[in-house]
């Protein structure tokens, strides 16, 4: 990409950067970038490492003049190793993953040598990356909107069901994010193993699988190409992932995901270990698990719960409501958090700043017949609040919940997705608004959408129940609308103002 471009980019960056921090939420944050990144030290340009030939070249320090060019200046020696490092030397060019100049992050920086000339160095190219917020929720917001199934490599589709023995099946696990920090989000998706998918008498532990995860760079227009070159070794083996959630848990500006996984969804219930599917400095993914232990993780979110800088993680499971707290590195201890009435029935969590206090809240949900969904708030913990479910849904088990002012009166509503509960387990597909008014009461529910024959098997061949939600201005008329985050099934809730949604199929 040009350097005019790219400064027409970030302008046009900068401006949406500017009307999405107005129009949507005060509260996303970027997490504290770690030291290992490359930086602006007054005009001198650190990189911490380059990769220089076969070595490692460690505080290599350039000065960068008026015209922008800079000259080497000083180092502090070298390792005959290859390392991770955030840039390298290579004909003729110095290539920085990222570089941290204090009111900005740039990435894929380009200088070139300049001919003739004592070290200096000329700037090339350089990217915007889009950055991920230390909230996972606000990561789910993104300008794609594509059908899960379609979007998958169809060769890459056929040999992981040939050499996994699994059914093209289910697809819980998709996360968006700029993995090569180009300006553009990229997904990961990973999907489950559920045998044949027939009618699953062939689920069983003994058959069991774990599967690959994929990784689909965008190359605009809808298009996404499979790439397996971002993993330091071989793709991530996932254990049926109920959930991806996306983070930069080690602060590195390259963002994260944490495989939010079930393991084996049967009896005995063996669970999974959670696994971090983490980057290092120089942008290459591995795979990290976080806990020595297996649990049924069904649901997680991140936040900054401790206001120290980083991204913690909050996962329901079957052992209880689990805090994983981030030493900013991603390296996490785990706790068992009582801050809810009732443990039983949450299978489901997200984390947001409900009463837009600044402070971050937990939101839990799951089998509402059970319990129903609580709000913890911030930065204690202590107080907090049970929303009812309309009747039609009081039974039920909710999917999702997303947060969004979808009547413009400057108060959050709830938009949930829920299914069938105890008697009617996940058949069935509705969508529910939960309005509060100023002092955040509940005020109404309005059921939007309600669809009882979505009964759907695990093979997508006919719709079932929704997962997750997506909210976004669709029809770009300044409402927002509410979609089935996975195309697939294409259902849209146009928004049409005054609290009435319209609903189209695409
Ligand atoms: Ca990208
Ligand atoms: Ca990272
Ligand atoms: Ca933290
Ligand atoms: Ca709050």
């Amino acid at each position: 990409m040009s350097y005019k471009f790219n400064i027409n980019q970030k302008l046009s960056t900068l401006l949406l950067i500017c009307i999405i921090s107005i129009s949507l939420n005060p509260a996303t944050s970027i997490a504290e970038i770690s030291d290992e990144v490359a930086y602006m030290d007054g005009d001198l340009l650190v990189l911490p490492q380059i990769v220089i030939g076969k070595n490692t070249w460690f505080n290599v320090s350039l000065e960068k003049h008026s015209d922008g060019n800079l000259t080497l200046v000083s180092h502090e020696g070298k390792t005959k190793k290859i390392l991770p490092s955030v840039a390298i030397f290579k004909k003729g060019r110095i290539y920085i993953n990222v570089l941290n100049d204090a009111d900005e992050i740039i990435s894929n920086v380009r200088y070139k040598y300049i001919a003739g000339t004592e070290y200096q160095f000329k700037l090339e190219s350089f990217d915007t990356p889009l950055l991920t917020s230390d909230i996972s929720f606000e990561n789910r917001k993104t300008n794609l909107w594509v059908d899960y199934v379609t979007v998958r490599d169809p060769i890459i589709r056929e040999k992981i069901s040939k050499d996994y023995e699994t059914c093209d099946c289910e697809y819980y696990g998709v996360g968006y994010a700029d993995f090569d920090l180009d300006g553009d989000d990229d997904l990961l998706i990973s999907t489950v193993w559920w045998g044949d998918g027939i009618d699953l008498s062939d689920y069983t532990l003994e058959n069991y699988r774990t599967i690959p995860i994929e990784m689909y760079l965008n190359k605009g227009k809808d298009a996404f190409e499979y790439t397996e070159n971002l993993f330091i070794n071989t793709p991530t083996l996932a254990d049926t992932t109920r959930r991806v959630i996306v983070s930069d848990f080690n602060n590195d500006v390259y963002p994260d995901f944490l495989l939010v996984a079930t393991g084996f969804d049967a009896k005995p219930y063996p669970g999974a270990t959670p696994t971090l599917v983490i980057s290092d400095i120089s942008g290459n993914y591995y795979s990290r698990k976080i806990d020595n232990k297996q649990h049924f993780l069904h649901g997680a979110a991140s936040g900054d719960i401790d206001s120290d800088g980083d991204s913690d993680i909050v996962a329901t499971s079957f052992d209880g409501v689990l805090l994983y707290e981030n030493d900013g590195n991603g390296n996490f201890s785990k706790s068992t958090i009582d801050y809810f009435k009732d443990k039983y029935g949450i299978f489901h969590v997200e984390i947001f700043d409900f009463n837009d206090d600044s402070y971050l809240d937990i939101i839990t949900t799951g089998h509402v017949w059970k319990t129903n969904t609580q709000i913890v708030f911030g930065p204690d913990f202590v107080n907090g609040m049970e929303i009812n479910n309309s009747e039609l849904t009081q039974n039920h088990v909710v999917n999702d919940i997303q947060f969004a002012d979808l009547d413009g009166d400057g108060i959050n509503e709830i938009i949930q997705s829920t299914t069938g509960g105890e008697s009617e387990f996940y058949q069935g597909a509705y969508i529910e608004i939960i309005y509060f008014d100023e002092e955040m009461n509940q005020e109404s529910n309005q059921i939007v959408y309600e669809n009882p024959d979505r009964r759907g098997g695990v093979d997508r061949t006919s719709p079932k129940w929704i997962w997750w939600l997506k909210i976004a201005d669709i029809d770009e008329d300044g409402n927002l609308d509410i979609m089935e985050d996975d195309k697939h099934d294409g259902t849209i809730l146009l928004n049409t103002g005054n609290r009435n949604f319209v609903l189209r199929t695409e």
